[in-house]
């Protein structure tokens, strides 16, 4: 390149005849800036080695940039097309998953679908009645009948019984006869609960319809919750009403246990087997309890001989399978109550009682059922589940006595 300074009008001639851009420009980018930039120095140079003018490697070199934008461009748009198609399949895919057409809806509902589904399925309806007499301070519930009971079996049927309770007291849980394979049960029986009036306005009282299974827990098929002060208590209240749906957890569980008896007249030997227990109510600040069962026999409503399980440290579902045989006459097992009772161990304080439950001639509902199945069944173990009573309503409907007493030591014997 020829020295910027020497001979501006050479250069200048020079320039207008290579250059066809407006001679301003090269003036103020040539010869104005004294202290050229070392980059645009290197460019000038480089132009100038190139054997064709200037313009032309302009021209050319725009077309090349031209080109090469084009191409970003079209790869871009490919790019962005591709990824388009990909989210409108994925969207095809779950909309027919959505419309149910697709296997995977029918073979996987959605969580959310089954829980709407279990709500809103008909449950079947109860026909109750309420009677309260003042001057007595009873009140009379009556469980006439069912119909349209959701079937629980796999028959297509159910075996429905009624429990009947008061909250918040729950001191007495009354139950019906159990009616085998019929979805329109007629039950036609009554309880009575004794309750002051100003405690009748603040108590709700509560009918649950339960499916009787002989080898199985229990399975609800619904309830109904009433609160008493919205009666008028003047006449006799008798009124069909849908069962709803039971509520999970009610205050007031105490857990369920599970055991097995096993009667053989001719060794007069009693077995009854702590299987396991579940939900129990959590006693200890961690919210668990240390379970173990604590098993009884009564003799004319008398304590007569106990022994206990092993406890379960921290557990709310403990699993237990200890037996415990005990010697029982035939002619003693007509008088005999066991009550099982399920205790929280304690290091510190003293031990908790959970809950408790007595089976036996003086039983009734579900726990007699068990206690009359062992009898009609001799030799042969009957496992089931039982709810938790609290052990203030167990104690005051046993109303046990002392200890029996222990017969004189025989000299001969
Ligand atoms: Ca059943
Ligand atoms: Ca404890």
């Amino acid at each position: 390149m020829p020295a910027l300074t020497s001979d501006s009008t050479y250069e200048l001639a020079n320039a207008t005849t290579a250059w066809p851009f407006p001679v301003t420009y090269l003036t103020t980018d040539i010869y104005t800036n004294t202290t050229l930039n070392p980059i645009q120095a290197s460019i000038n140079d480089f132009l100038d080695k190139i054997p064709m003018p200037r313009w032309l490697t302009v021209v050319l070199f725009v077309i090349g940039g031209v080109i090469i934008l084009i191409l970003i461009i079209c790869i871009c748009v490919k790019c962005c097309r591709k990824s388009k198609t990909k989210k409108e399949k994925k969207e095809k895919i779950n909309l027919k998953g959505v419309s149910g057409g697709s296997t995977t809806a029918l073979v996987q509902p959605d969580v959310a679908d089954l829980n709407y589904g279990s709500s809103k399925k008909y449950r079947g309806k109860l026909l109750y009645s309420l009677e309260y007499n003042t001057t007595q301070s009873e009140l009379t519930v009556g469980i006439k009948q069912a119909d349209s009971l959701k079937a629980m079996d796999l028959g297509g049927s159910s075996d429905p019984y009624v429990k009947v309770y008061i909250c918040p007291e729950k001191d007495k849980t009354c139950e019906t006869k159990v009616l085998k394979n019929t979805l329109t049960p007629v039950f036609n029986e009554q309880f009575t609960f004794q309750i002051t009036k100003d405690s009748l306005m603040q108590s709700t009282v509560v009918m649950q319809v339960y499916d009787f299974n002989r080898f199985s827990k229990h399975n609800i098929i619904g309830e109904i919750r009433l609160q008493l002060e919205n009666f008028d208590w003047k006449s006799i209240i008798e009124e069909w009403q849908d069962l709803s749906e039971p509520s999970k957890h009610e205050e007031g569980n105490l857990g369920e246990i599970c055991f097995s008896l096993r009667y053989v007249p001719t060794a007069n030997k009693l077995t009854v087997v702590i299987l396991e227990a579940k939900n129990l109510k959590p006693m200890d600040i961690g919210g668990s309890s240390d379970p173990y069962v604590k098993v009884q026999l009564t003799l004319d409503k008398r304590k007569w001989k106990k022994r206990k399980t092993s406890v379960k440290k921290k557990t709310l579902a403990p699993y237990f399978n200890e037996s415990f045989t005990f010697t029982v006459t035939f002619e003693q097992i007509q008088r005999v109550n066991l009550v099982i009772a399920v205790w929280d161990y304690d290091t510190v304080s003293r031990n908790d009682a959970i809950g408790k439950i007595y089976l036996g001639c003086d039983a009734s509902g579900n726990q007699l059922r068990h206690w009359a199945d062992m009898l009609s069944n001799p030799r042969r173990p009957v496992a089931q589940w039982h709810s938790l009573l609290s052990t203030k309503q167990v104690n005051s409907t046993l109303n046990l006595k002392r200890k029996v007493p222990m017969p004189p030591k025989m000299p001969f014997k």
